[in-house]
């Protein structure tokens, strides 16, 4: 068996562009990191884990959807479309759609290097009439994917509710820019997290083992490694909770005495009970995400949820 090499494009996410992230954030008031900071080598093993955990529902959730409509979304892209996921991961997700969908290429982008070639690797292994590409590149700014070929339909597949983590407004010019990437016929299978019990939801992002804090933690042990700080995870609490009025839930690291660390020189003074603001994961009702798709150049062409409404996933084309 013959096994396709996988094509590599793109630039590593710099560090001085983390450097740079935190320094800001951590002068701004409220103190903030971006959540794609989380998804160093550990980061995104631990974001496997919760993956598996009994209170977070989306996994499984979405999982099942996708099980469900992956003929329907062959069916609406036809055969021989390029596909591209977005915050590919672990690329487990894609495995559900590629047997059913038999595209011709697919694209994996990520921002954690290491993870996205040991996990394409394995993916070129184990679909040998796949071509398989990857492109290590952070969402948030363009990217380019020059290694692409020109024919065939091209269908985006952003699973996970990742868009979540972005401001509805910049999910909006995310998901606007990406249509020059598909092109006039192109489509976008994204999945997104419903609004739903509020104790669901926090308990989702609090699991009883602890991981969910161990994985926001781990933030700080970057910042310790990879930045010099001298910074005691110790001296911070996980702390999540659903903002019922922003429809989002908000992730945050407590500082819990005050005091004073350093990052690449620079002192940051925290008082007791500070925090700083990691993540934010926005939730949709289905009508919110048509508006949003609407707005950013899309026409909504199916909806599909969960028998218990946890979670959504929608097939968008590039409105003409
Ligand atoms: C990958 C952004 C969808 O918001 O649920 C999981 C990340 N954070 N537990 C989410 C996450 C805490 C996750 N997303």
């Amino acid at each position: 068996m013959t096994i396709q090499p996988v094509l590599i494009y793109g630039e590593a996410p710099e560090s001085s562009d983390f450097r740079y992230n935190v320094l800001r954030g951590l002068s701004a008031q409220p103190k903030h990191i971006s959540p794609k900071f989380f998804y160093d080598r550990r980061g995104s093993a631990l974001f496997e884990d919760i993956c598996r955990l009994p209170e977070y529902y989306l996994t499984r959730a979405e999982t099942d959807i996708l099980n469900r409509c992956a003929r329907e979304i062959a069916k609406l892209t036809g055969p021989d479309s390029v596909l591209i996921e977005l915050g590919s991961g672990a690329s487990r997700k894609v495995r559900l759609l590629l047997e059913t969908l038999r595209p011709s290429v697919y694209l994996a982008v990520d921002i954690s290097r290491e993870f996205l070639f040991d996990s394409t690797r394995r993916l070129a292994r184990d679909y040998p009439w796949l071509e398989v590409h990857a492109a290590c590149a952070d969402l948030c700014t363009p990217f380019s994917v020059s290694g692409l070929p020109q024919e065939g339909r091209r269908l985006a597949f952003y699973p996970g509710s990742s868009v979540g983590n972005f401001e509805p407004g910049e999910a909006r010019a995310l998901l606007s820019g990406l249509r020059s990437l598909l092109g006039r016929d192109g489509a976008l299978v994204i999945g997104v997290d419903l609004k739903k019990d509020p104790a669901i939801l926090h308990a989702a992002y609090n699991d009883s083992a602890g991981i969910t804090a161990m994985f926001n933690l781990n933030l700080l042990v970057r910042l310790r490694r990879e930045l010099g700080a001298d910074v005691d995870s110790a001296a911070f609490a996980h702390d999540a909770f659903y903002n019922q009025a922003a429809g989002r839930i908000e992730m945050h690291l407590v500082s819990r005495k005050a005091q004073r660390i350093r990052v690449d020189g620079v002192a940051f003074t925290f008082a007791e009970g500070e925090t700083i603001h990691t993540e934010s994961s926005y939730k949709y009702t289905p009508a919110e995400f048509h508006a949003l798709a609407d707005a950013a150049g899309y026409s909504v062409e199916r909806t599909w949820t969960d028998a218990d409404q946890m979670f959504s996933v929608y097939y968008l084309r590039v409105a003409t």
